[in-house]
């Protein structure tokens, strides 16, 4: 009987390691699979998908270098939309990054112009007129041939619905093409996996308005949109988030300093960018916050990339402010639900900088891989 239970256990045990040594050798030979091939196919598998929606200034350029650097980030495609500048040098500046990294081959999409509703107030002081500092010279007179034909919004809808439930977006700019998106397919929010924004503040403190952050106050409506009725899970990563969560000045020459063609990229279009510049912050972030480096949209990014990297969150419903007067585009935190909103998002407070750091510090360490 004890030989019995022995050999039973055993064939269970050994059974299914036996049928997949057999289906390995049948890939070998009838597919000629290599060992090299299945640890690639394994690799990609295991990896994250994302797309990121960008306004491409100078810290969505980190952000993008942050994605490009990370091994278990598979970036389907970059959507373009207006921000920090014209839909069109988004364009040519996302082009630049991947350039940069020689990843010319993941697919850049142009979206909207502008707001879903009222003018187009570019504001184009933060990063200079071209979104990258306006020190870049060789412009590519053939940049167009180089943007896929298909819409940001349709392709954003294609993708997700072609790998539902599997893709991350992180949308680092004025929410237009998410709007959009959510008009176009009612669906769009509930086949996406997760959401991060950088956007939106929480103390009612703006930078460009009174009350309200860049990305929000660019285009209210469509932050308004989003924050309603895309009902996956979203992660915020507000202007205050940012700023509280600084790095040193010490640390952005460490990081500029790297030897690898993304440091030197980045140590261009920051080199007369006042932003960049701590005397110059010292006058504006740095009256409400500590004197620090912030490269904004890397933070969702990371958020993304390492969810350790974010140590706390508040979840709780939002609303972004349509009809105030002085604080149009502002997000409201309704920490007591009087809202009676269903959904909440999770608003990121703390960071782990040190582990954020190292992110960033790899994001300009390229290019070394494929
Ligand atoms: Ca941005």
């Amino acid at each position: 009987m004890e030989l019995h239970i022995f050999t039973l256990s055993n064939f269970l045990l050994y059974f299914p390691c036996v049928i997949l040594i057999h289906l390995l050798c049948f890939m070998i030979k009838k597919f000629r699979v290599t060992v090299p091939n299945l640890l690639i196919l394994q690799t990609t598998m295991s990896k994250k998908q994302v797309i990121i929606d960008t306004d491409c200034g100078i810290d969505d350029a980190q952000a993008i270098l942050m994605a490009l650097a990370a091994p278990n980030v598979e970036l389907l495609a970059v959507t373009c939309v207006f921000g920090n500048t014209a839909v069109e040098n988004v364009c040519q500046n996302v082009l630049r990054v991947l350039s940069v990294c020689e990843r010319e081959g993941i697919p850049v999409f142009q979206g909207c112009a502008g707001p879903l509703v009222g003018a187009n107030n570019l504001c184009t002081d933060h990063f200079g007129g071209d979104g990258l500092g306006d020190v870049l010279e060789d412009r590519d007179p053939r940049w167009k041939e180089k943007i896929q034909k298909e819409n940001a919004v349709n392709a954003m809808i294609r993708l997700v619905t072609e790998h539902q439930n599997q893709v991350s977006l992180v949308a680092l700019g004025p929410l237009s093409n998410l709007a959009l998106a959510v008009r176009l397919d009612p669906c769009f929010p509930q086949k996406l996996k997760e959401l991060f924004i950088m956007g939106g503040n929480m103390e009612g403190i703006g930078n460009v308005t009174l009350c309200a952050e860049f990305n929000f106050a660019m285009d209210p409506e469509s932050a308004y949109v989003v924050l309603e009725e895309f009902l996956c899970p979203t992660y915020v990563a507000s202007w205050e988030y940012s700023c509280r969560n600084s790095l040193t000045w010490e640390f952005f020459e460490e990081l500029m300093g790297q030897d690898e063609p993304a440091a030197a990229f980045m140590k261009k279009i920051t080199s007369k960018c006042w932003a960049y510049s701590k005397e110059a912050m010292r006058n504006k972030r740095d009256v409400y916050f500590s004197p620090g480096f912030v490269s904004y949209d890397a933070y969702a990014m990371a958020a993304c990339v390492d969810s350790s990297v974010v140590t706390e969150t508040i979840r709780c419903p939002v609303r972004v402010e349509l009809q105030g007067s002085i604080s149009r585009g502002m997000m409201a935190l309704d920490r007591t639900n009087e809202l009676k909103k269903s959904h909440s998002v999770h608003i990121l407070t703390k960071c782990d900088v040190e582990k954020f750091a190292r992110l960033l510090l790899a994001s300009v360490q390229q290019p070394q891989k494929k």
